[in-house]
């Protein structure tokens, strides 16, 4: 017989093997538990403790427990051995180092803040079929930033408004047209037939143009529905799908990657509810951790913030995106998206801080420009020219009158 305390789950000299999943916790321990005791209680409720002391045979049990292996004044090591994890189940692997652990009484708050993934866990998810790699495998944007537009206002729009809204803006220079996240198939613009009025569109702009387009369509929904919105987005020729990856949960993304490889689209993760785990910094789950499980289901794009200069929250955007194009045996690099405020005024400022390998996503700020959606999309492409090209926007703007009255509109202030 041999016992299972929590003080088994406490050993400060362990370093954690290759194979091990070690994840970063930032806790706050309860009034009377000590960090030691806290970080032990935290490593077995997440691996296979409880509060009870057992005792099991030696010969009935496989070793899963997880070491909590380093602490660091509120910062604990927590290190998991593989085999504690079922091959490819991202839910599973959330259910142990996101799961009971965020409401245990042993600590007041506690947040996850950071994985390394072994390659023996990474090696068991498709990660992104293209990735970073659209911008010259679907679209034509080359070195520059895929542009994206987003209708506003974002649900409301007739079938035929929300069409012509993205035949003005890929005309204008736009790459892609995106839905937002509460538009899916309600009645005032249907799921099949914005599908397929977009795709119609999309070609017109593409034959006028010369340039590659795509449309990204909401496809969120309950899974086989959802499932089936994919068949049909392949059917009608489009490339992308849209998905609202944490409201829809990650076992259903991995149903949709599944499918979305049968039929070489690529994925574009909208995060809406990310904010419900991450906002606080002292409790949840880093956008960090979500955007490295966003990768390892295998999405193409996810928004991951504008580094402060929209209108949302974000923490550390240039550290994820690092992160999400940074090497991980082989897996493809995720093209993150900078989006929420965005407009052309802030286009120069938010190129220097991310780079140029990006979704720049604007809603407001195409289709808020004074003179309408064609010419919003005209002075954000303008914008990234400029910046491209290591122009001022106002020197650029003396020549191309659609930028000068957006950065009239707007300056180079960063939206609430
Ligand atoms: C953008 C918008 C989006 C954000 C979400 O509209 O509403 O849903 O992308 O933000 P606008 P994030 O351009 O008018 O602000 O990218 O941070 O998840
Ligand atoms: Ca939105």
């Amino acid at each position: 017989m041999t016992g299972i305390e929590y003080d088994d789950f406490l050993d400060l000299e362990y370093e954690p093997a290759e194979t091990d999943l070690v994840c970063e916790f930032r806790i706050d321990p309860a009034e009377d538990v000590t960090t030691e005791a806290a970080a032990s209680r935290v490593a077995s409720e997440s691996s296979n403790g409880t509060w009870a002391a057992l005792h099991v045979d030696e010969d009935e049990l496989t070793r899963l427990g997880a070491v909590a292996c380093g602490i660091d004044g509120n910062e604990i090591t927590v290190a998991y051995p593989d085999a504690l994890f079922e091959p490819g189940s991202m839910p599973q692997i959330l259910s142990c180092i996101a799961g009971n652990i965020m409401g245990m009484k042993a600590v007041d708050t506690i947040r996850l803040e950071d994985c390394r993934w072994p390659e023996t866990i990474v090696e068991e998810f498709p990660g992104p079929l293209y990735g970073t790699s659209v911008a010259t495998e679907k679209l034509d944007a080359g070195d520059r930033p895929v542009l994206a537009t987003v209708p506003k206002p974002k649900v409301g729009l007739s079938t035929d408004a929300h069409v012509r809204i993205g035949e003005e803006a890929w005309t204008g220079g736009i790459d892609l047209l995106k839905d937002d996240e509460n538009l899916t198939d309600q009645a005032f613009n249907p799921f099949a037939d914005r599908l397929s009025e977009s795709l119609a569109a999309r070609d017109r702009a593409q034959e006028l143009t010369g340039e590659r387009k795509d449309y990204l369509v909401n496809v969120t929904a309950e899974t086989t529905d959802m499932l089936e919105r994919v068949d049909l987005v392949a059917e009608h020729g489009g490339g992308f799908v849209m998905v609202d990856v944490i409201t829809c949960g990650w076992s259903a993304v991995q149903s949709v990657r599944e499918r979305c490889e049968r039929h070489d689209l690529a994925i574009h993760a909208h995060r809406a509810m990310h904010a419900a785990f991450d906002r606080l910094d002292h409790h949840g789950v880093s956008m960090r951790v979500l955007a490295q499980i966003a990768r390892l289901c295998g999405v193409d794009h996810i928004h991951t913030g504008t580094a402060g200069l929209g209108k949302l929250e974000n923490e550390d955007t240039p550290g994820i995106n690092e992160w999400l194009t940074s090497e991980l045996y082989g897996v493809n690099p995720v093209l993150p998206v900078a989006s929420g405020g965005l407009h052309p005024g802030v286009i120069d400022q938010l190129l220097e801080t991310l780079g140029t390998d990006i979704v720049v996503q604007a809603g407001g700020g195409i289709h808020g420009h004074p003179n309408g959606t064609n010419a919003g999309a005209k002075a954000l492409r303008q914008s990234v020219e400029a910046a491209m090209t290591g122009r001022p926007l106002e020197a650029y703007a003396e020549s191309h009158p659609e930028l000068a009255a957006a950065l009239e509109t707007w300056g180079a202030e960063t939206p609430r």
